[in-house]
């Protein structure tokens, strides 16, 4: 499978309304980068539902991340052409356990999704990959590097996630839009490869 030459990515194109089009759940545990990664690479004004984190929440939220003030409480959405001829829906969902059934809501509809992972906080991806795999969805793994996170081998990475042998690991900057957009390219290069005729 190829894609086309890549759309500048500094350009907000219109939709001609003959491009092929995928929804997105771009998934992964609180603070992965979801919210980053979607801003960054959408070609829309940006939907957020970011909500600040007070001590009233102190008891639910997850408060180890001092400079981390807000948190995403239902959604992200951004639009991206990926290809000249194929547009992203970018749905990034919320990291805290207690809004999963937000993330089962927003994956109703995706063709796959993008879980993003920060190595200090492995342990949390966990119930995330298995939600993600009972919902049915086909997925990659993208580690967002933060500086002074572990860099754990790839192999590594993959028996302690127990990640299929098919399915992506790359490694991104959610922070820098062609890592993000590279790591969605190797997403839909595995959807597109791994998805039933009867379904595109
Ligand atoms: N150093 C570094 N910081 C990042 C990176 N990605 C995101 N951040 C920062 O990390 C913080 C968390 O990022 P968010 O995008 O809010 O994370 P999130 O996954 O949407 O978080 P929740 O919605 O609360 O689950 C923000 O302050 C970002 O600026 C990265 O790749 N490197
Ligand atoms: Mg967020």
């Amino acid at each position: 499978m190829s894609l086309p030459a890549f759309a500048n990515s500094e350009a907000s194109p219109k939709l001609r309304g003959d491009e092929r089009t995928a929804k997105i759940l771009v998934a992964g545990h609180f603070a992965a980068g979801k919210t980053t990664l979607v801003h960054g690479l959408s070609q829309i004004a940006p939907v957020s539902t970011e909500e600040v984190m007070t001590s009233a929440g102190a008891d639910v939220d997850y408060t180890d991340l001092p400079d981390k003030s807000k948190t995403t409480v239902a959604m992200d959405f951004g639009r991206l052409h990926l290809s000249h001829d194929l547009v992203l829906y970018l749905f990034g969902a919320p990291g805290q356990p207690r809004f999963f059934p937000v993330l089962e809501d927003l994956s109703i509809g995706a063709l796959g999704a993008l879980v993003l992972v920060d190595t200090r906080r492995l342990a949390e991806t966990y119930p995330i990959l298995q939600l993600v795999e009972n919902l049915g969805l086909r997925y990659a793994v993208a580690i967002n590097a933060f500086a002074g996170a572990p860099v754990i081998p790839d192999q590594r990475l993959r028996e302690v996630m127990a990640l299929d042998d098919g399915t992506p690991l790359v490694w991104c900057d959610a922070r820098d839009r062609d890592s993000s957009r590279d790591a969605l390219i190797a997403l839909i290069h595995h959807l597109l490869t791994h998805t039933p005729e009867a379904a595109r």
